[in-house]
Order: structure tokens, then sequence, then C-alpha cells
């Protein structure tokens, strides 16, 4: 199968989107996008999730036909340079999946949990693996206060739930199938911190648990830095997420996260002996 998951896999962002709200505007040519890449892999990615669409509080959604525009030349240059990595296609849009599918992205990274009716489709029809996300409203306003869960985790795990469940139904491949409790979407601080805490439960679905806390605003909350200057914290929570079950950390700067993981992957290994 297309991943193995011990030790946890580190899959490196690269969006190319005028307006991400950390590395917006940066990857404007294929030579960046693919020298940014290339770092990527030889600081341990292995998997590369491509983004053509800001997902941050507040951010306006594009048609499909300027997400199109941005991903597909990234994609198919990415595919070109025959990295050694995966490439993962982070889109809310079965066309836009669709497309990247065909240009040689392998694995949907789906935010919405199949919000596009669609998506399910075109994942199984081309047997790709699929990234399904917990998000609580849609992006734009998802983080409009008040932030209220009765039964966080309870309310999250239904969710991906019956998202794996509506995939399953449309043909794609459980095994190929993560999910990612979506830090940040819809959650406050402390919702993000007990999702971290109790990342575990997840493991009730029996997939592998993908977790993205890179630069996110609770981490800013929590050590008052600006979100360039937020790499250690980012290390710091994916350590405590694999203590606690993580497999895939998706980050901005695989360099700085690696040894992290690695470590808190030995002491898992031990808690675990
Ligand atoms: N977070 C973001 C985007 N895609 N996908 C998964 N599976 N999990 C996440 O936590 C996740 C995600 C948001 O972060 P980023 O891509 O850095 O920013 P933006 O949405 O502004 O491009």
């Amino acid at each position: 199968m297309l991943l193995e998951f011990a030790p946890p896999v580190l899959m490196g962002i690269l969006n190319v989107t005028p307006d991400s709200f950390s590395d917006g505007g940066r990857l404007t040519s294929p030579a960046a996008l693919v020298g940014r890449a290339r770092g990527m892999v030889a600081a341990g990615a292995r998997i590369l999730d491509v983004g053509g669409e800001s997902t941050r509080p507040g951010a306006e959604p594009v048609d499909a036909a300027t997400e199109l525009d941005r991903v597909l030349p990234a994609v198919a240059a990415l595919h070109a340079a025959q990295l050694g990595a995966a490439l993962s296609i982070d889109t809310a849009k079965a066309e836009v999946a669709e497309a990247a599918l065909c240009k040689g992205a392998s694995i949907v990274n789906d935010v919405t949990a199949l919000g596009d009716p669609r998506m399910a489709e075109v994942v199984a029809r081309h047997a790709a693996a699929l990234v399904v996300m917990h998000l609580r409203g849609a992006p734009r306003t998802m983080q409009d206060g008040p932030i209220v869960y009765d039964d966080l985790l309870g309310e999250v795990l239904g969710a991906l739930e019956a998202a794996v469940g509506k995939a399953v139904a449309a043909g794609v491949v459980r095994e190929r199938i993560m999910v990612d409790p979506g830090i940040g979407f819809g959650k406050t601080c402390a919702h993000n911190l007990e999702l971290t805490r109790r990342l575990g439960e997840l493991g009730a679905l029996g997939l592998p648990i993908v977790y993205g806390p890179s630069r996110k605003r609770f981490l800013g909350e929590l050590t008052g830095r600006a979100v360039d200057d937020r790499e250690r914290a980012t290390a710091a929570a994916c350590a405590a997420a694999v203590l606690n079950g993580a497999h895939v950390l998706r980050v901005h700067d695989v360099a700085a996260v690696r040894d992290a993981v690695l470590v808190a992957h030995g002491v898992r290994g031990v808690l675990e002996e």
C-alpha cells in the first residue's frame, strides 16, 4: 500500500495560494515550488500536500477554474520532478480532485469530509487515498463565536465515522482512508488541546490519524508568538500528537518537526512495550 505508518509520516504543506495564512504568495513559480518540495523530501516528507484555496478563517472561497489554474501546474511539476513522495491534493471540489489525480496526485485531502457529493465517487474511480477532516461550519465563518460543543470527541468521531461510511459506500477502499480531527476548524484553543490529548480515541475507527497544527492560532495563543515564529510550538504539538496516536503530521517546516516526531515516536514505542 501507499503508506507505511511506522514511524510517523510527515506531510509537507505546499500552498499555491496568494492568501494562505502563513505561506500565501510565496510559491509563485514551478521552480520555487519544486525547490521547496525537494527540501521537504530531503528533510523527511513522504507526502506533499498541494493546496489552491485558503481555508483560514475569513478567507473568500475561490471558484474551480481559479483553483485549477493554481494547482494543476503545481501537481504536474511535482509529478515530473519525481521526488519520491506521494502527492496529495488539498481540495473540497471533486472537479479539482479529479484533475489533480489525472496529473499524478494519489491522495485527496478534503477538509469538508465529502461536502461535494461527487467527491467520493471520484476518489473511488481513481483508487486514490482519502483524508477526511472534521470541520464545524464553513471556513469563512467557522471561528465566529461562541464555539460550543456538548461532546467534542463524540461529535468529531461521529462526523468522521459518517464520512468514512459514505466513502466506503461509494467504493473507496477503507484501508486507503485517513481521518483528521481538524485542528483549528471551528474550534477554540481549549478544543484543540483536548483533541490533541484525546487523539487516541479516534483510533476507534481503525484508520490512520492525520494531525495538522502547523503555525495555527492556538499555538500563538499558547506561546504569544507570531505566525512565522511558531515552528517550535508546531513541533511540540506534533510530538504530543504522536504520543497520543497520530500517524501523519501535516506541517509547513518538515525539517523543524522531524526530530521531535521521531523522539515522540520512540517514547511511544517504549510506553507500548
Ligand atoms: N489545515 C489547513 C488546510 N488543510 N488539511 C488537513 N487534513 N488538516 C488540517 O489541519 C488542514 C488541512 C489549514 O492550514 P494551511 O494550509 O496552512 O492554511 P490555508 O488554509 O490558509 O492555506
